[in-house]
């Protein structure tokens, strides 16, 4: 069984959806997230602290919403400003300006406290200088063998979806979906299947399946 380490329930519904119930459950577990710190950086700490609590595989989603008209805010700091501020006011924020468009991004951070393999693939390169996003745009697998002088090695997993912000529609999901829109439709107006398909998250989570599936890792 996976432990996915988060406080945040709406991943792990996603991520059992995407995954299997069997497979993934939940370990509420609040790792030390560095201020201002990328998101590979943050789920590749992450992944490490709760490995080392849990002692079993983990993988942690560190997230963020970058709105291109406000240089990538909130960004790093999503989950601090949907406390603060609301998405309400982050719509508001972006209204007067004329460019809406904005990305998700998600990293999953897997740690199983063994080493892996050198790249086998063009998606697959070593990312110790940055956490640029792989060549596939939309996602890509990366060995972050150490950061911070850390050696318990982590795998990487992005996901991207662009987007467009707009005045909050719907009421499923959770945090920022309902002023997320994709394709015609916001996020919380989408079920999770749906938004599974085309998701930040689901497009990470398809990389790291097909991971899983090649090295039977788990
Ligand atoms: P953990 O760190 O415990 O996993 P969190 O909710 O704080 O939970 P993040 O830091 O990764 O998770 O999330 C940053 C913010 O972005 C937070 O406010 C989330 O609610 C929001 N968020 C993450 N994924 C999202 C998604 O798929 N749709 C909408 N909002 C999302
Ligand atoms: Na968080």
């Amino acid at each position: 069984m996976l432990k996915f380490v988060t406080t945040n329930p709406g991943k792990v519904h996603e991520a059992r959806e995407y995954l299997g119930a069997e497979t993934v459950e939940q370990f509420d577990f609040d790792y030390t997230e560095v201020q201002g710190d990328d998101l590979a950086a943050v789920a590749a700490h992450g992944a490490r602290e709760a490995y080392r609590a849990v002692g079993e595989p983990v993988i942690v989603d560190d997230s963020g919403l970058f709105v291109d008209a406000l240089d990538g805010f909130p960004g790093p700091y999503s989950s601090y400003v949907e406390d603060r501020l609301g998405i309400e006011r982050v719509w508001r924020l972006t209204e007067p300006e004329d460019d809406h468009s904005a990305a998700f991004e998600t990293v999953v951070a897997y740690c199983d406290g063994d080493g892996f393999e050198a790249a086998p693939s063009s998606v697959d390169h070593d990312d110790r200088r940055g956490h640029d996003l792989a060549a596939d745009e939309r996602g890509g697998a990366t060995t972050d063998a150490q950061v911070d002088g850390e050696t318990l090695p982590v795998k990487l997993f992005r996901g991207r979806v662009p987007g467009t912000i707009v005045a909050p529609r719907g009421d499923g999901g959770f945090g920022f979906d309902p002023i997320f829109e994709h394709d015609g439709a916001t996020f919380a107006e989408m079920d999770t299947e749906r938004k599974n398909a085309v998701s930040h998250r689901g497009r990470a989570l398809s990389t790291f399946a097909e991971w899983v599936e090649t090295t039977g890792r788990i």
